[in-house]
């Protein structure tokens, strides 16, 4: 059986006010085109399926257009888990729906019923090929009951070993599945969404803990798991001596930083996960970021030869000399070439209190904004979870009263 792993998709993602939309669009059909081609017959999602919690429209018709899709494509299997980004109830409203065309779809964890999450995949004829414990990321009270007056050290380490065992728990169902079907040759593949040890962010993701101690330690992934496959951080990586636990990484660049690196998805077949081929995603939409004086962003935006969809640019003046009117000069610069500046960010030195200003208008976007406020605040997991979800719901309101 053809697996491929996949996550991040952030599907209404904004950057710098500008819609993904037809980089998503373009993804999506390019994903198809490899499912059918390479003939997958199980697709995993990693979280991060949506960029917020209330999707827009348009994402959520190119989400249920593509799943609908996939089965018309040969792909039999899906399983979908939800990320830190996504709205565990907006991801499970449709579960049952989506169950009759085979698509599993886990956003939470119910404590009392592992065994929902453990999923036998067959093949076409029936037989099982492979089992997976679907596990999302994990919110820290879905592992974790806080002991009063206990110190964060104790209650970070309980988390950990919380989610470690979430794992194990899962684990040693699936084992025991394995055994009752008496095929003990076929593997045990987990999902996750999560930071693990040692491995590299590229910026855009939004800062995620296991717990206050950060990252969750790659050796507490169960042995018999044949294959981990991760979503959260956006760099496809593969965990150091542990070849078995993979980040997908995102298809789309969520940032300009982000489109530095190749971007890839994982394919493996069934009965030899240990062989994993990772197949570049191509750029659906050139981003280019430019950092220097006026000379140098002027040659740069010259330099950037015509594609099939504007390139978009990310502009940092670094120069000597304070320039008033940066933006004018930029978009005059710009106006004839094949190019779209999104943002224009002057690094000038303004004087004795100098530039280090936080950026404002189009270089935050809401979200970004009431996450900063957000970290200032003193908040529990749980008061940050029901603020942002109160926060997404009058943002929808308002973008939604924008349109009408
Ligand atoms: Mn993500």
């Amino acid at each position: 059986m053809k697996i491929l792993h996949t996550s991040d998709w952030h599907l209404g993602h904004l950057l710098y006010q500008q819609k993904r939309e037809d980089e998503h669009r373009e993804f999506l059909e390019w994903l198809l085109n490899l499912i059918k081609t390479e003939q997958v017959d199980l697709l995993l999602v990693a979280g991060d399926i949506f960029d917020n919690g209330l999707p827009s429209n348009y994402a959520l018709e190119m989400y249920y257009s593509f799943l609908a899709r996939c089965g018309t494509h040969g792909c039999g299997n899906i399983i979908i888990v939800g990320g830190n980004h996504d709205s565990p109830s907006t991801l499970q409203a449709p579960k049952h729906v989506l169950k009759a065309i085979n698509v599993t779809v886990v956003g939470a964890i119910n404590a009392e019923h592992p065994e929902n999450d453990l999923i036998v995949v067959k093949d076409t004829d029936g037989i099982p090929q492979v089992l997976v414990c679907a596990i999302p990321y994990l919110r820290d009270r879905d592992v974790y009951f806080p002991k009063p007056g206990e110190q964060s050290d104790a209650r970070s380490q309980g988390i950990i070993d919380g989610t470690a065992g979430w794992y194990r728990r899962l684990t040693d169902l699936a084992v025991t599945r394995r055994t009752e079907l008496n095929l003990p040759e076929i593997p045990i593949i987990a999902t996750g969404h999560l930071f693990a040890q040692g491995m590299a962010k590229s910026g855009a993701e939004r800062d995620m803990y296991v717990g206050d101690l950060g990252c969750f330690p790659i050796d507490a992934f169960p042995s018999e798991l044949a294959y981990v496959a991760l979503g959260h951080l956006h760099r496809p990586q593969i965990a150091p001596k542990h070849a078995r636990v993979r980040y997908s990484g995102s298809p789309v660049p969520c940032s300009f930083d982000e489109a530095a690196h190749t971007k890839q998805v994982f394919m493996f077949d069934s009965t030899a996960p240990d062989n994993v081929r990772a197949v570049d995603v191509p750029a659906f939409r050139r981003l280019v970021k430019i950092s220097g004086d006026l000379s140098v962003i002027e040659s740069e935006l010259r330099n950037i030869s015509p594609a099939d969809t504007t390139t978009w640019v990310e502009v940092f003046y670094t120069g000597k000399t304070l320039l008033p009117d940066l933006q004018d000069q930029v978009n005059s610069v710009a106006a004839p070439l094949p190019v779209q500046v999104l943002t224009c960010r002057n690094l000038a030195p303004i004087g004795p209190t100098g530039s280090d200003v936080a950026p404002l208008q189009n270089d935050l976007s809401p979200e970004q904004v009431f996450d900063q406020r957000i970290e200032q605040a003193n908040l529990t997991d749980d008061d940050q979870i029901m603020v942002r979800e109160a926060f997404q719901e009058i943002l929808l309101q308002v973008r939604q009263g924008e349109q009408s």
